[in-house]
């Protein structure tokens, strides 16, 4: 391990060694003159730069590309403008020969190219026969201090596409001005510039989530000055496809913020509608980088409240004995995108009593989405029709709502009226393969027992018993796949009396 890392460190070292060099190397670029291209029958024979201290460079037209090492820069203030002119000779006649093209390079931060923004200061192509060109020139605020270089170039139009610092755009090979002239010059940067703003926000983007419709929410953003002078906002807006949902809250302009302080901004958004909205806040002021923009985002969303729905819209249990039980489920569901609680589930009415609830606890609480099955039991004790409701009181609703809730008896299952017959009793009712009948006989009772099954119109559909029977309890059980589902009457018949039992069977 610790050869691979003295490996690395060396290779780093060797990159940092290699690096250094390279940067040591660092030069301006030749413009690739080819002398056997042409003769130089244009050139620059004066070059002026009236700065702190003046330059005054009077030279030959044809000594083709030049570095004027041993000149004194030209010293230059950031922030100033000065003078620079450049006085040409054109050798040729002809007026296809006369037009002429200027190019002025100034290396403004020091990084050994012209390529930067900003540093072609002059730029004279194709319509001039002048011999003479001048321009104010201002030194960038962010100018790099210290010796750099200037490049002015000169050449004939005609023959010749555009030329950049080092040789012609598209075509390296061809040599700059090669009818013409380059010369370079050393130039001196001081100063410490003219004090700037400079306005920094403290986020891009300010997301406020999602907003329940029709309410607001607000978050803030800073303004600050990183800069060296006063920074003055003279305007802060809202803008955009969705401008109207958002809004800054009120601040008196223009507003100056110093340098090294920051202003806290509050930006309200206040969805009327659904769905997602954009817009920004633009910040005018006296920074010259543009306006500062913080864009806007958010989301309207429906206010939150549970939604109560029924999984039914009655119960009916249909027909039972008195002494059965039934159970039926319905289930309460919360649609809505709110919690729903229910304080109040209970049955009431005339008949309240015949039923009842189970399968959960109040106060009920059901999540958005869900469900809970209640159970309802219908347990009379009478023959007869039931009717309850079901009362279901929720934050779902101002009033609670009710489920009707019915049910019917058929009455005992086993009543005897035949004074020869204690009890009788008849399982299963509602039966499906096999019903199975109990019954006592009195004591001293010699007549014959009848059992057999009637349909509702009173035909005899099956016969089940015909005997003489002791006294005590009797026990048959007989076979009904045979009939319909359908409602059935048992009859049993006792000494020229007739009891009728209701029979169900179903399928
Ligand atoms: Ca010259
Ligand atoms: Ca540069």
């Amino acid at each position: 391990m610790r050869t691979v890392i003295t490996r690395l460190l060396s290779i780093s070292l060797f990159m940092l060694l290699l690096f250094n060099v390279c940067k040591a190397a660092d030069e301006y670029c030749i413009p690739p003159f080819l002398d056997k291209w042409g003769d130089p029958y244009t050139g620059i024979v004066n070059v002026k730069f009236e700065g702190e201290t003046t330059l005054d460079n009077s030279t030959p037209y044809d000594d083709k590309y030049k570095y004027f090492d041993e000149l004194p820069p030209v010293e230059l203030e950031k922030g100033k403008e000065y003078n620079l002119s450049i006085t040409l000779l054109n050798t040729m006649q002809q007026s296809w020969a006369k037009l002429l093209q200027v190019r002025v390079w100034i290396d403004w931060n020091h990084d050994f190219d012209f390529d930067d923004e900003g540093e072609e200061v002059i730029t004279v192509v194709e319509d001039s026969t002048n011999l003479f060109f001048e321009e104010l020139l201002k030194v960038p605020e962010g100018a790099a201090t210290g010796i750099t270089r200037m490049r002015v170039y000169e050449d004939m139009v005609f023959g010749h596409i555009d030329a950049n610092p080092c040789g012609y755009i598209n075509e390296p090979k061809e040599s700059i001005g090669h009818h013409g002239n380059v010369e370079d010059y050393d130039i001196k940067i001081t100063g410490t510039g003219t004090p700037q703003p400079e306005l920094t926000l403290s986020v891009d983007t300010l997301d406020f989530g999602g907003v329940v419709e029709n309410q607001s929410d607000s978050l803030t953003f800073d303004i600050s000055n990183t800069g060296s002078a006063a920074l003055e906002i003279t305007q802060i807006s809202v803008g955009g496809t969705d401008k109207d949902y958002f809004s800054i809250q009120n601040i008196n302009l223009p507003l100056t913020i110093e340098p090294g302080n920051s202003e806290t901004i509050t930006a309200i958004f206040s969805p009327t509608g659904i769905g997602n909205f954009l817009a920004g806040v633009g910040i005018v002021s006296n920074d010259t980088g543009g306006p500062g923009i913080v864009r806007l985002a958010g989301e309207g969303i429906a206010e939150p409240k549970p939604e109560l729905t029924l999984s039914v819209q009655e119960l009916d249990f249909g027909e039972i004995y008195n002494d059965q039980t039934k159970q039926l489920e319905f289930g309460i569901n919360n649609s809505g995108n709110d919690t729903l609680m229910v304080a109040v589930l209970m049955v009431k009415g005339k008949d309240a009593n015949a039923f009842s609830l189970s399968g959960f606890d109040l106060p009920l609480n059901i999540e958005a989405g869900d469900s809970v099955a209640i159970i309802v039991e219908f347990n009379p004790v009478d023959k007869g029709d039931f009717g309850a409701q079901i009362i279901i009181g929720s934050n779902a609703t101002e009033e609670p709502i009710t489920l009707v809730v019915t049910g019917k008896s058929l009455g005992p299952n086993s009543v005897l009226e035949d004074t020869n017959i204690l009890s009788l009793s008849l399982t299963p009712n509602p039966a499906s393969e096999t019903i199975n009948i109990k019954y006592d006989i009195k004591e001293g009772i010699y007549e014959e027992i009848h059992l057999y099954i009637v349909d509702l119109s009173g035909n005899k559909v099956k016969s089940l018993n015909q005997t003489r029977e002791i006294a005590g309890g009797q026990n048959i059980t007989a076979d009904i796949m045979d009939l319909p589902a359908g409602k059935y009457f048992l009859i049993i018949e006792s000494g020229g009396t007739y009891n009728n039992y209701p029979l169900i069977i179903v399928r």
